[in-house]
């Protein structure tokens, strides 16, 4: 202790100046890095609003160094504009197209039993292609999907999600939530991650990676992944498949390990893809009216 109160005396009185010095420059060094990892994780750049916290995430690449400010710029005129072409439908046409789409979506119910049956490939890459179209955060395009078939890596994943989906139904789940999830039967038992043809892993990237290996942000990444699986489940449904949005919870890192997937990547949801069992029953469910899910002003 006394060691201590000489030391700070020494620097308070600046008795010696070379200490002072030394002391001033670590303290000012270590200020300056712990600013610098600060303006990383809040994403201090001047490029963000600092009030919507949710638009990306802080780094989680190790050793990822951010992007510099204006690093990636493009300037605007190497884009071009193009004329967009775009052909109205008459008021008739317009009504009958959405009634037909609204009463086709309609149909789709979420399936827990799959038939094993074979489904080409081809319109697998289809769906997950018009999956791709999806708008994204400044057109970042933040989604992989990887397509399960092979047998083997399906039933590793089966025992990945079982394993964590026992826990979470036994004991990270609420008593009300497992409770209200009984009228749908789901339980930890995930039959269809070995029967269904094909797994596909929807992998939000939490950032980018640029071509020198920088950090590069992803806007709105979450919204933008959403947004692509709302219309890859439309995609396999239109194919006339079934899917189920199965939320692998605690699985993610497992599930990333197994497949070989970089550190920018997070699972966010896993569609079993296939056609439903013959036997197969789904919830007597009715979704609300019209009434209750819009209002206009
Ligand atoms: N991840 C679990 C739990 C689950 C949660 C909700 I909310 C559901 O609507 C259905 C299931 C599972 O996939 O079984």
């Amino acid at each position: 202790m006394a060691i201590f109160s000489n030391l700070a005396k020494k620097l308070l009185n600046n008795e010696d100046p070379y200490f002072t010095a030394v002391v001033v420059a670590l303290a000012g060094t270590l200020g300056y890095l712990a600013y610098k990892e600060y303006k990383v994780r809040k994403n201090i750049n001047g490029d963000m609003t600092p009030f919507d916290e949710d638009i990306t995430e802080g780094p989680s690449g190790p050793g990822l160094k951010l992007q510099e400010p204006g690093a990636d710029f493009v300037d605007p005129f190497s884009l071009p504009h193009v004329p967009m072409n775009f052909k109205r439908l008459s008021e008739a046409e317009m009504l009958q197209r959405s009634r037909e789409f609204y009463e086709h979506l309609n149909k789709r119910r979420t399936v827990r039993m799959f038939s094993s049956d074979p489904v080409p490939i081809e319109v697998i890459r289809e769906c997950v292609k018009a999956a791709g179209t999806a708008p994204s955060g400044a057109h970042t395009e933040p989604w992989t999907f990887a397509i399960v078939s092979d047998p083997v890596v399906k039933h590793k994943l089966r025992e990945i999600i079982e394993a964590e989906e026992k826990i979470n139904y036994e004991k990270r789940m609420s008593r009300q939530w497992v409770s209200d999830l009984a009228p749908l039967g789901t339980d930890w038992h995930k039959e269809y991650l070995d029967t269904a043809p094909y797994l596909i892993v929807v992998l939000k990237q939490t950032y980018g990676i640029t071509d020198n290996g920088e950090r590069k942000n992803h806007y709105y990444f979450e919204h933008s992944v959403a947004i692509s699986q709302g219309l890859l489940i439309s995609a396999i449904h239109n194919a006339g498949l079934a899917t189920l949005t199965s939320t692998p919870m605690n699985c993610g890192p497992q599930i990333c390990k197994l497949l070989g997937r970089p550190a920018n990547e997070k699972v966010s949801l896993l569609l079993p893809v296939g056609y439903p069992a013959n036997n197969a029953t789904i919830p007597n469910l009715h979704r609300k009216p019209y009434e209750q899910i819009a209002v206009e002003y």
